[in-house]
């Protein structure tokens, strides 16, 4: 609140109006866009997205552009109506200036646009006006163009009409102000992944991106929108129905669209929208979904007889085992509440979503009962295998109680049990791992060396994975326990470093493991415990001189240096193991000199994805994946 004392509640309606303007927003740029971080940065492209979206959603918009300038500006535009120029009536200046500069005047004139309330949504464009060392909004409306210019959320220029349109519609350019960001450099990974999810989410619009800078560009646009979005999570695996199960319904003022398949996988994957934004952390939406279709299955399977008046009904968990599908409403005010203000909030839907899926499901069901069937009978033998997991499970709990000391035999502990100071180093073989153990720093560094095959969890259920040797060992050395037990405050480690081989066994190895903790402990990944150690590759040596060498491109750099006058010495590194204790310690562990890297998910989708198209089991759309998308295979090689 403004230093002016509020005595007596004093103070004056004009002061919380000052408070509400753009300076405000200059002054803590963090509770309207989250942070000045990348992700602030980012949120300032979507906010303006989101204002063409609307204009989607409207009924009045088919196509967004988005292009990033060669000066780091981003130009975002669409063929919506475009912004109103002509004067507000109590405003008394041009619509468009009303829009740019008030807080929360977004493009939410009209009360029939699907509104958001809550989190960082729809704050509006004002706040990226704002935030932008200048903008620039050019308005095609009325067969004119007028266009009008913005230093750090003021005007420096009054709306000037210029030149005739064919078409309606709105361009915004802006440059993100250095004075509040960290950096101003956009991902194009990052928008991307955004950009591709609306497109599904909104079926039938193009969405373009464009990036001046590499000459990158992409075009999205899926007329089967999220059924087209399942498909492409569950490409490459074997799934039931062969085309994704749709429904779309809209009801007085709601609208529900569903997509869903199974798969021959375990893991379960409910992706959930409300007014496009991902409820990550689900809501009312998502639970009318789950309960109605364990409703619906356990009906069906006694209906067919498939489960016996004397049997218990089969559980949600079992009946979602194998199961992708995509939620998406919208509706008037939502409303979103959760500790990241991604869960839906608003209780009318819940029996919304429930009546309409349960019988659209139905109707599916009745007209193609064998597939019902199927799926059915897969839930109940995810039922019994997650009975085996329990036991198997409670096992390795009883065993752990009888030990005194329950740490693997394998491990080499570190002596500091801080876990904010400890490490530990996934280490493959068990030659490396002597190396690691006699070459580490042990008072706050551990060694698990792995040695036996990685299970690979995409492939393999619950008491499958638990019995296996090296994850068992793994999850008692960290100390977390896994799934539904997870607890992060119990992780003996607040870094976790894998530490292969730089060939192709490592890299396998690295995947696998990333892929357990994603599916099973992506806290982990959340809380930025995953580290990836990088070795050298070379070790050149002349003389006296030595260096290490990280990067293949180093290579060539170093030895037109050196070799003017005199022999060197290159040495090439295949494995961890080739390296001596003390040049392990000081190339690839010692924090002075070491690079590691901090895993980092960009994109859950596209994580889900990756990794099920790499981990699946069909060879054919795992080699073109790997072909088509050298970049991010590399990316999440890291
Ligand atoms: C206010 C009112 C109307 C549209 C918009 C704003 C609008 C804002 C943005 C931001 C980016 N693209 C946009 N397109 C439209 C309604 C216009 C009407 O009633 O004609």
């Amino acid at each position: 609140m403004s230093a002016k004392n509020n005595n007596n509640h004093d103070y004056k309606a004009e002061h919380i109006q000052v408070l509400e303007g753009l300076e405000a927003v200059r002054r803590r740029p963090s509770m309207y866009i989250g942070s000045t971080s990348s992700r602030g940065l980012h949120h300032l492209v979507f906010e303006v997205v989101d204002n063409s979206i609307d204009e989607v959603l409207a009924g009045y918009c088919t196509q967004i552009k988005v292009t990033i300038n060669s000066d780091g500006s981003v130009a975002v535009v669409d063929d919506g109506r475009g912004i109103p120029v002509e004067n507000h009536p109590q405003e008394k200046k041009p619509a468009v200036e009303v829009v740019l500069t008030t807080l929360h005047a977004g493009g939410k004139f009209g009360s029939d646009s699907y509104k958001v309330a809550g989190g960082l949504h729809g704050v509006g464009v004002s706040v990226v006006n704002a935030l932008a060392e200048w903008l620039e909004v050019e308005v095609y409306r009325d067969g004119k163009i007028y266009s009008q210019r913005y230093a750090r959320g003021k005007k420096v220029s009054s709306i000037k009409e210029h030149g005739t349109a064919s078409k309606t519609g709105t361009k915004i350019t802006f440059l993100p102000d250095k004075e509040i960001f960290e950096k101003i450099d956009f991902e194009n990974e990052v928008i991307i992944q955004r950009l591709r999810e609306l497109a599904f989410l909104n079926k039938g619009t193009k969405i373009i991106f464009k990036d001046l800078r590499s000459n990158r560009e992409e075009k999205f646009k899926y007329d089967g929108g999220i059924l087209q979005y399942v498909a492409y999570m569950n490409q490459g695996k074997e799934t039931v129905p062969k085309k994704p199960i749709y429904i779309n319904k809209a009801a007085s003022g709601f609208e529900v669209e569903l997509a869903m398949q199974y798969h021959n996988g375990y893991n379960e994957v409910i992706y959930s929208y409300a007014n496009n934004i991902h409820t990550h952390e689900g809501g009312t939406h998502e639970y009318g979904f789950k309960v109605s279709l364990t409703r619906l299955i356990n009906d069906f399977a006694r209906k067919l007889g498939i489960l016996k008046d004397s049997e218990n009904n089969l559980s949600g968990e079992d009946i979602r085992e194998g199961l992708t599908a995509v939620l998406s409403v919208k509706l008037m005010d939502a409303q979103f509440e959760g500790q990241t203000k991604t869960k839906l909030g608003n209780s009318e839907i819940r029996s919304v979503v429930d009546n309409i899926t349960y019988e659209g499901i139905e109707a599916f069901f009745e007209q193609n009962p064998a597939i019902a069937r199927r799926i059915i009978e897969k839930s109940i033998r995810a039922s019994r295998a997650r009975e085996a997991a329990r036991k198997a499970r409670e096992l390795t709990r009883r065993k752990n109680a009888l030990e005194v000391s329950s740490l693997p035999g394998k491990l080499a502990d570190c002596t500091s049990k801080d876990p904010a100071e400890s490490e530990l180093f996934l280490v493959e073989g068990d030659s490396a791992g002597g190396s690691a153990k006699q070459g580490r720093d042990r008072r706050f560094q551990a060694i698990l060396p792995l040695r036996g095959k990685i299970i690979n969890v995409e492939k393999a259920r619950l008491d499958k994975i638990l019995a296996n040797e090296e994850i068992r060992t793994l999850i008692t050395a960290l100390g977390t326990g896994i799934e539904s037990e997870f607890e992060i405050r119990k992780s003996r480690y607040q870094k976790i470093v894998i530490m292969t081989d730089a060939d192709v066994d490592g890299s396998h190895i690295r995947v696998l493991l990333l892929t357990f903790f994603y599916r099973f402990m992506h806290q982990l990944i959340d809380s930025g415990f995953v580290y990836i150690a990088q070795p050298p590759l070379y070790k050149v040596k002349k003389g006296k001189q030595e260096a290490y060498l990280f990067r293949e491109e180093e290579l060539d750099k170093l030895l037109n240096e050196w070799t003017r006058n005199g022999g060197v010495q290159i040495q090439r590194y295949k494995g961890l193991g080739e390296m001596n204790p003390d040049q392990l310690w000081e190339t690839t562990m010692n924090p002075e000199t070491r690079i590691i890297k901090r895993v980092e998910l960009v994109d859950a989708i596209q994580a889900d994805h990756i990794f099920g198209v790499l981990m699946g089991d069909k060879v054919e759309p795992r080699r073109k994946f790997i072909e088509d998308n050298a970049r991010l295979v590399q990316n999440l090689d890291i």
